[in-house]
């Protein structure tokens, strides 16, 4: 296939832009002719993951699946995109782990809680702060930031656009591209 299979592993808070990079990454590799799958919460978390919840546990479970699915879909030639908080530095080393380090890529989507909250694209920040949703991330479920990513892309100031050719050019650094 010509095509350097790895995991571009975005972590950050929700509202941080996870989503709406992951999506616009996407395009930008199919237009590149890369043969690219997206796993966020739309087709994991409504399947794959549909027993799992928001707990501690569960969001380790949720990641721990994620991360071999991950391997799996690298085994078979994709370039994978995943799209999901992974709060906890933990379940994150772990499923680099699983891959050599040329093939796992850890991204980190880097906005402030202040930034996300006012975003707040689903209402979800505002009813986490009136305690209608319990082990929010940020509010009241811990967000380890990565120590040491791969790549770092502050959405809070720059364009969709400034952060897509960042992580582009990320990837063309890296050989991917
Ligand atoms: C965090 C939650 C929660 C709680 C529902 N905490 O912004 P969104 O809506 O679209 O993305 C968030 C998504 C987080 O799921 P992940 O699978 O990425 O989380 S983890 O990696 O921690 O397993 C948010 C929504 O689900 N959501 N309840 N309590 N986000």
């Amino acid at each position: 296939k010509g095509q350097q299979p790895c995991v571009i592993w975005f972590t950050g808070l929700s509202g941080s832009g996870k989503s709406t990079l992951a999506n616009a990454l996407e395009l930008a590799l199919l237009a590149r002719n890369k043969h690219s799958y997206l796993l966020d919460g739309d087709n994991v978390r409504l399947g794959l993951t549909s027993d799992l919840g928001f707990s501690d546990s569960d969001r380790i479970e949720n990641i721990r699946r994620i991360g071999e699915v991950s391997r799996l879909m690298v085994d078979a030639g994709l370039i994978v995109i995943s799209a999901f908080i992974s709060p906890f530095a933990d379940e994150r080393a772990i499923a680099k782990s699983l891959l050599p380090k040329s093939q796992f890529f850890e991204v980190f989507i880097d906005a402030p809680l202040s930034v996300c909250e006012a975003r707040d694209p689903k209402g979800l920040y505002k009813k986490a702060r009136a305690g209608q949703i319990k082990q929010f991330t940020g509010i009241d479920s811990v967000y380890e930031a990565p120590e040491a990513p791969d790549c770092v892309i502050n959405t809070a100031e720059a364009s969709v656009e400034s952060c897509i050719d960042k992580v582009i050019s990320f990837l063309e650094a890296k050989g991917v591209l």
